[in-house]
């Protein structure tokens, strides 16, 4: 499977999921790569370029040219995000973005979750990284199809490089699509990929206030995995107290202890997964009924199994 490069690429290839938009023109992330780098690309990208510090919803002066760049990528992103969520739907396919600082254990956790899952459900990847390939590569040791992203100056993902991942790694219906975003507590935040919803894994080496200094990630998440519990004994970390700064900034927000050292807490992880995962496959299944339900309204066929006899002059 290729590495896509989301920047510096020369312009091309349309979004498959454009529907008739054009996003010509500087897109920066529109072809796919066999390999790395390929040396050659132009540093010109302007609107598109998600490798600068535009993008992102920062604190400007309104009416400022930053703030209308910044407004421009996000609902253009945002339309995006639209579109690869309607894909996702209707292949029944439950998309998580995982989101955490650096190190934090995402790989980590998506290898032990892909060995547990196997057998039980279809799971792909589509990993975020600035460089190398060496997640998707440990995804697929872990016996999951992955697909890298690399985002080169880029600090997170973006809804038009995840359509075209998703698009090329084709996940079956009903499968579990994890997004592992770029290592980074602040920018993921404001970039809807079109998943389901964002998952934020704080890790007990990285201190309590995490959600209360970078409050953004945890609001936007439904779900925080509290990672290397298996270190507890080793720190001074106090769960009680993160967990009470996670739901500071966002009431709602479930969490679950794990440790993907120890496989602690893992066998809730994948209840919690199961859980969204049957919901999301419900939700399609209705639609199908429905839909089924209306042709054989129109049809005049009021029950499944009955021969389908179209009444004539209907
Ligand atoms: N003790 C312990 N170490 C862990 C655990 N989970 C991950 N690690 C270690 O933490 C380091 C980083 O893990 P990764 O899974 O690569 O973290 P990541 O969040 O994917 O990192 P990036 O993709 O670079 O942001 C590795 O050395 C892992 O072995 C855990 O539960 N316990
Ligand atoms: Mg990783």
């Amino acid at each position: 499977m290729p590495v896509v490069q989301m920047h510096d690429l020369a312009h091309g290839q349309a979004h498959p999921h454009d529907h008739g938009h054009d996003h010509g023109g500087d897109h920066a992330h529109d072809r796919v790569h066999d390999h790395a780098h390929d040396g050659a690309h132009s540093h010109s990208h302007a609107a598109h370029d998600h490798g600068h510090d535009h993008g992102h919803r920062h604190a400007v002066a309104p009416g400022s040219e930053f703030l209308r760049i910044e407004q421009e990528i996000l609902s253009e992103n945002d339309r995006f995000a639209g579109v690869n969520r309607a894909w996702f739907a209707e292949r029944a396919i439950l998309a998580l973005n995982i989101v955490s600082s650096p190190g934090a254990g995402k790989t980590s956790l998506l290898t032990e979750t892909i060995r547990r899952l196997a057998g039980r459900l279809p799971v792909a990847v589509i990993e975020g990284d600035q460089e190398t390939d060496n997640d998707a590569r440990r995804i697929r040791e872990a016996g999951a199809a992955a697909i890298q992203i690399n985002t080169g100056r880029g600090c997170h993902l973006d809804a038009h490089s995840v359509g075209h991942a998703a698009e090329q790694l084709d996940p079956a219906p009903g499968s579990v699509l994890f997004i592992e975003n770029v290592g980074n507590l602040v920018c993921p935040a404001a970039f809807d990929l079109g998943e389901a919803c964002k998952v934020a894994i704080l890790s007990t080496t990285e201190g309590v206030d995490k959600p209360i200094k970078y409050p953004d990630m945890f609001a936007a998440s439904e779900l925080l995995l509290l990672n290397k519990v298996d270190l507890l004994p080793h720190l001074d970390f106090d769960v009680a107290e993160a967990l009470d700064y996670a739901r500071r900034v966002n009431p709602a927000i479930e969490a679950i202890q794990v440790s993907a050292r120890s496989g602690e807490g893992i066998d809730l992880w994948i209840d919690w997964l199961e859980r969204r995962h049957r919901a999301i496959v419900q939700v399609r299944v209705d639609a199908l009924d429905a839909e089924a339900a209306a042709l054989r309204s129109c049809l005049g066929i009021d029950a499944p199994g009955k021969p389908l006899t179209v009444v004539a002059g209907r």
